[in-house]
């Protein structure tokens, strides 16, 4: 299979963590996708993947697959071992709607290509993207840190082992405490994030700071 990714990418950094846990090997091409010219915006990229997005994940048949959440829920099909969905069909789902929360409600409002188009717009300058992205940030975190608060019943989002959930959770957190908040303000992230911390696979494969 071959992976296209970006070492600072947050939704890349999901899959990663996703293949690792699995044990899964992956040839991997690095896309840039920083500034207007950025390799992901070129029309080579965009043969890959139209979105001019990563991640995406070629298969060994030759399909390519995008989305983050597509790409993990395929390799834990792939690969049952160890199960990245929990088996309580209620678990299961409240674990996709954690992971849903990132994915479709934070995440789109923060990448390179939003900040690009903003810095576009009259009036709007550094300090104005920098509080667009902190505004969303906050919100989200703020409403699955209530959501989490009244379902948890082990260390992780859901139970005693890490799911889907925190697979989108850890980089999210990560990318949070870049754009200079404190976790400590959502506990239940805080302590869950803590958790992910001890596990190597998870700090190995997080988002890695921009150089
Ligand atoms: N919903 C997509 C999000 C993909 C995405 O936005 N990836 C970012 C990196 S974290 C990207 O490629 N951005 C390029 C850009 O914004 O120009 C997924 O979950 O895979």
């Amino acid at each position: 299979m071959k992976f296209y990714e970006n070492e600072v990418s947050s939704a890349a950094a999901r899959v990663r963590i996703a293949l690792a846990l699995k044990g899964l090997k992956v040839e991997r091409q690095l896309i840039n996708i920083f500034g207007a010219d950025a390799e992901s915006r070129q029309p080579g990229y965009r043969e890959v993947n139209p979105q001019g997005l990563v991640p995406a994940l070629l298969t060994d048949s030759g399909v390519l697959l995008t989305q983050s959440l597509a790409i993990i829920e395929y390799l834990d099909e792939l690969q049952p071992e160890p199960p990245l969905l929990p088996k309580d069909l209620e678990a299961r789902a409240f674990s996709r709607s954690v992971a849903l929360a990132i994915a479709a409600e934070i995440h789109p409002l923060l990448p390179p290509r939003i900040g690009l188009h903003l810095s576009t717009i009259p009036g709007m300058d550094a300090n104005g993207i920098a509080e667009w992205n902190r505004h969303w940030i906050r919100e989200g975190m703020t409403a699955i840190e209530t959501l989490i608060a009244g379902r948890r019943t082990g260390p992780f989002v859901v139970g005693d082992r890490p799911s889907i959930g925190d697979i989108f959770l850890f980089p999210q957190s990560i990318g949070t405490e870049r754009f200079g908040f404190d976790l400590g303000q959502w506990p239940n992230i805080a302590e869950i994030v803590a958790n992910l911390r001890a596990i190597p696979t998870f700090v190995e494969n997080g988002p890695q700071p921009r150089k």
